[in-house]
């Protein structure tokens, strides 16, 4: 009763293309996080059940934090020249959590110039990826609900590593299913996936009371640089490649800062800067009620979901991009907004 028939066509389609090929590539966003780690894992093991002969390569490895979801880690390849041969050649690529094939980076030209047969799986707004097939519902709480819509219409088993998998993506992705793409059916699909075997308080554990004394020490640093514009609305804060050495943290471990200054009374926008050694600055946005930070974050080529967004500012260093985005950002409160939507 969950599952619409508008979509018939597509899974159809793309129970076809599994049924008649044999080699499958899965891959995903530089900086992997949760939904798309689990993402993959889950339809890694679907196709592998198919009896298919799947590799998951994305840019960087799996995050230590979800290292407890395989038995070996090396599960998740990291690319590198040796796997081209093997992008190119392969029969199929499934791109994972991903709305323009810009956000594989070093991977994109590799995939482009594949002639493997390309599906994308997201749940982005306004995805423009022009694959072969495109599964997409930006309603879609994470990438793991069309994943676990997948495996249900073609008829695939959840195993517990599957239904662990498909959790997490769900769990992180909704920032513990506090955030507003937060539905009924999210809660559905996290029910099912307990009945396969998930122990939601282990899985949090897990995933969030499991912080680095180094993460901890970044996180400090990071909100003694916290600022409010706006009359307390907007609020922003950055992390430095310095800050960085000093905590002895690593990149991954700065997952879910940008989320804290929402706790506050009465902010409803969140900017966290983030330095990228040699690469400029990148931009994580959060916000909540009718402040939509992915059409924000599309004037500066980015994008994301309404209350969750990121932009890459590739040649500005932090304190000019801090100068850019705040000047425009300010414009969200000083300006009447909301005018389409009356
Ligand atoms: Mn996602």
């Amino acid at each position: 009763m969950y599952y619409s028939d508008k979509n018939k066509q597509t899974w159809k389609k793309l129970e076809e293309v599994i049924q008649n090929n044999r080699t499958f590539t899965i891959t995903t966003h530089v900086n992997p996080d949760g939904d798309a780690v689990g993402s993959e894992l889950a339809l890694y093991n679907f196709l592998r059940q198919r009896g298919k002969n799947v590799r998951i390569i994305n840019g960087n490895p799996l995050p230590v934090v979800y290292n407890f979801l395989v038995d070996s880690p090396d599960l998740f390849g990291v690319f590198s020249e040796a796997d081209e041969e093997w992008v190119a050649k392969c029969d199929v690529i499934f791109v994972l959590d991903i709305s323009r094939l810009e956000r594989l980076i070093w991977m994109e030209s590799c995939i482009k110039s594949s002639t493997a047969y390309k599906v994308c799986i997201d749940h982005h707004e306004g995805n423009d990826c022009f694959t072969d097939l495109t599964i997409i519902n930006e309603s879609a709480c994470a990438t793991a609900e069309l994943i676990y819509e997948l495996i249900i219409i073609l008829g695939g088993t959840i195993d517990r590593q599957t239904a662990e998998a498909l959790y997490v993506a769900i769990l992180t992705d909704t920032g513990s299913f506090t955030h507003s793409n937060v539905t009924e059916r999210a809660h559905f699909i996290a029910a099912e996936l307990i009945k396969h075997g998930v122990k939601p308080a282990e899985i949090f554990n897990k995933v969030y009371a499991n912080s680095s004394w180094e993460r901890v020490d970044l996180f400090m640093q990071t909100l003694s640089t916290l600022k409010k514009e706006c009359g307390g609305k907007l609020a922003w804060m950055k992390i430095t490649t310095d800050m960085f050495s000093a905590a002895g943290a690593v990149r991954e471990e700065i997952e879910g800062f940008v989320d804290y200054p929402l706790n506050i009374a009465g902010v409803e926008m969140a900017i966290l800067f983030l330095e990228v050694p040699d690469r400029g600055t990148k931009i994580s946005l959060r916000a909540k009620n009718k402040i939509d930070v992915h059409k924000f974050a599309q004037q500066f080529g980015g994008g994301g979901h309404k209350h969750s967004a990121g932009i890459r500012l590739f040649d500005v260093d932090i304190d000019s991009a801090v100068t850019r985005i705040l000047e425009k950002a300010q414009l969200l409160f000083t300006e009447p907004f909301g005018e389409a939507d009356k």
